[in-house]
């Protein structure tokens, strides 16, 4: 299913998102004005879509889609950093000289005369046929050339006298495509990666227990195998001999609320709580080309078919065939595929085009980092502030996860909501920590931390002396979120250039569906965090996921130090520890990024407050 991954990108925003509108804002190029970055995304794609049904050259397709996926992700305004230079957009990951030039050119003019011209070459809403799931651009050219169709509608219409209006389509091509129609608009709305998560472990479960031994493998594919922060719909994928079994007992799941589809290999469903999950059943013995297919990205899967294409090889999700001979060759596991066209496995959470494919034929994938690397947590919360546990609650809660120390960061005495600590309270709570640390005798240990508000002037919300006693002390921003970006990052950078300020957690303040991140110039705090060794967060609660998988890895190729966090606030929060890690291995990060990997007496040697 193509075109949904294309049309529904992640977006911060949890508000349904209406095909439609999307195509309006690309459509109406009013004057020069303010681009969000959505709108600019979804031009670019739009430009990749109507490459791709023109039969352009593939590696310029995914030059517009990968464009627009690292600016739809990007936490700062493009069009503000491009600031009336062509040459600062280069800056952005995966923006080149030609895409720079034409992104000036919509900011100067307000329209973009490339997109005007190519536009004009078909016909108006053939575009909008990619938004059905399996109609891919090849197929659209097709409608439109061999039967004239070129609007949802003309198909619609079409479809309801196929042997009339679309000679020679299959049976089952015709089906698919009424299908196809079907889930159309049934699920608009993006949503978090743990919710995804849990959800597809709930079905698989429901699966399991219904089908017992006659699943023989099953697995989530799509982008909840690759991590994504935000997941469209959910994809399984299931090995078994009988199909019809397992089909019937998925479309009959407690949690089904529609059937969209039901064919011999595959069904979706729409659940209860709104989201879409599409089932395939297919053959243990062809588990790895499907596996390998339906994760994806599409974009990682239109390189490594062209790879194999250059070795003789036609890959689809069912096998490889020798181009030559028409022979079969079947692949039960992932592995298998890769190494057919000489490289290793390469790990689902980097399967998105960004120069994976380039690192695995020079076998130089990084070495991922895992949630076992990490030997402690750097932001969590007690009773003393918001959190609902006690300080040996969540040390325990930590200790059952095989962590050695963690950092009681309760907030400080200016974020009024969370009971924030003062001086006084403060040096009880220490009280409480000495005793425990004693008790543990180096079984494990609970540094003295806080997590103290970056005022809206840049200060800090405790005085020096008291910082200085800390153990670690964690920065953030909670308050006046919204300044405008030279505001924000002239107090963001201010904090890190305090000597005591050790850690800036969750960065950008976004939460995922309910607030937008900050305006803040992250390529500057980048800069100021490396030049004064402070640490960067990735805050891994699930509402959170900040820093996100593309800041982390421009902090890393920055040389910037980073840290993996759960922000627990009861000791079941340290599995965020979990999403944290999702961002970190998106990131391409290794343990040598990541600081909590160290044991605390070596960690302690890294924080600038102790190396002076
Ligand atoms: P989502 O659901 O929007 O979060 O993103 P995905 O990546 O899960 O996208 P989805 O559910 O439309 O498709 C699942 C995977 O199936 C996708 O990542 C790659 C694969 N796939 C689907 N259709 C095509 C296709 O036409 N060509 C290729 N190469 N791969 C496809
Ligand atoms: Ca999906
Ligand atoms: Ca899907
Ligand atoms: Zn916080």
């Amino acid at each position: 299913m193509p075109r949904k991954s294309a049309d529904a990108k992640p977006t911060k925003r949890d508000a349904p998102q209406k095909r439609k509108s999307k195509t309006e804002s690309v459509e109406s190029v009013a004057a020069a004005r303010l681009w969000s970055n959505q709108e600019i995304a979804a031009l670019l794609k739009r430009i990749g879509d109507i490459l791709a049904i023109q039969g352009e050259n593939r590696f310029k397709i995914i030059a517009y889609q990968r464009a627009a996926d690292v600016i739809e992700h990007s936490s700062r305004g493009v069009q503000e950093l491009w600031a009336g230079d062509a040459a600062n957009l280069r800056a952005i990951d995966g923006v080149g000289a030609a895409i720079a030039d034409k992104l000036d050119e919509l900011f100067r003019v307000g329209q973009m005369s490339y997109y005007e011209k190519i536009r004009a070459q078909l016909p108006e809403g053939l575009v909008d046929l990619l938004a059905i799931p399996g109609v891919g651009p090849k197929t659209a050219a097709k409608f439109w050339k061999e039967f004239h169709i070129t609007t949802l509608d003309g198909l619609k219409q079409a479809l309801e006298n196929p042997d009339k209006n679309l000679p020679g389509l299959g049976a089952k091509t015709i089906d698919n495509l009424k299908q196809g129609f079907n889930t159309l608009g049934a699920h608009t709305t993006r949503v978090r990666l743990a919710v995804a998560f849990y959800f597809a472990q709930e079905l698989m479960d429901g699966l399991e227990r219904a089908c017992g031994k006659a699943i023989e493998k099953i697995s989530p594919a799509g982008s909840l195998r690759r991590l994504r922060p935000t997941i469209g719909d959910i994809d399984l994928l299931v090995a078994s001999r009988s199909p019809e079994k397992i089909l019937d007992a998925f479309v009959k799941l407690s949690q089904a609320r529609e059937v969209l589809a039901r064919g011999d290999t595959k069904a979706s469903i729409v659940a209860h709580n709104g989201m879409q999950a599409d089932l395939r059943v297919l053959e243990p013995q062809r588990w790895g080309t499907a596996l390998q297919y339906f994760t994806g990205s599409r974009e990682h899967n239109i390189r490594i078919r062209d790879l194999a294409l250059k070795k003789g090889l036609s890959l689809s999700e069912w096998s490889y065939t020798r181009v030559k001979s028409g022979k079969e060759i079947l692949c039960a596991d992932e592995a298998q595929v890769y190494a057919a066209i000489g490289m290793p496995w390469i790990p689902p959470e980097l399967r998105e085009a960004s120069g994976e494919i380039e690192a695995a034929l020079q076998n130089k994938l990084p070495n991922l980092i895992q949630l076992s690397d990490l030997k402690g947590d750097l932001q969590c919360h007690s009773k003393w502030s918001d959190g609902s546990a006690t300080i040996r609650e969540m040390a325990e809660g930590a200790r059952a996860r095989g962590l050695k120390y963690i950092a009681i960061t309760d907030h400080s005495q200016g974020l009024g909501v969370a009971r924030g600590l003062d001086p006084k309270r403060t040096r009880a709570q220490w009280k409480e920590i000495d005793a425990l640390n004693a008790e543990y005798g180096g079984a494990f240990r609970v540094l003295k931390s806080v997590e103290v508000e970056i005022r809206a002037d840049g200060a800090l919300d405790l005085p020096d002396d008291l910082l200085a006693g800390y153990d670690i002390v964690l920065a953030t921003t909670h308050s006046a979120l919204n300044q405008p970006r030279e505001k924000i990052t002239a107090r963001v950078t201010r904090a890190l250039r305090h000597p005591y300020v050790d850690i800036f957690g969750h960065p950008t303040g976004q939460l995922i569906g309910a607030r937008e991140p900050s305006a803040l110039d992250l390529e500057e705090v980048y800069r100021v965090a490396l030049e004064t060794g402070t640490l960067l967060e990735i805050d891994g609660s699930s509402e959170r996921m900040d820093l996100n998988d593309v800041n982390a890895r421009r902090a890393m190729e920055r040389g910037v130090k980073l840290t993996i966090d759960s922000d627990a606030h009861n000791p079941a929060g340290f599995d965020d520890l979990y999403w944290g890690i999702a961002m970190a291995r998106r990131a391409w990060l290794t343990k040598n990024d990541v600081l909590n990997t160290l044991e605390w007496d070596d960690l302690r040697k890294h924080l600038k407050r102790n190396k002076k």
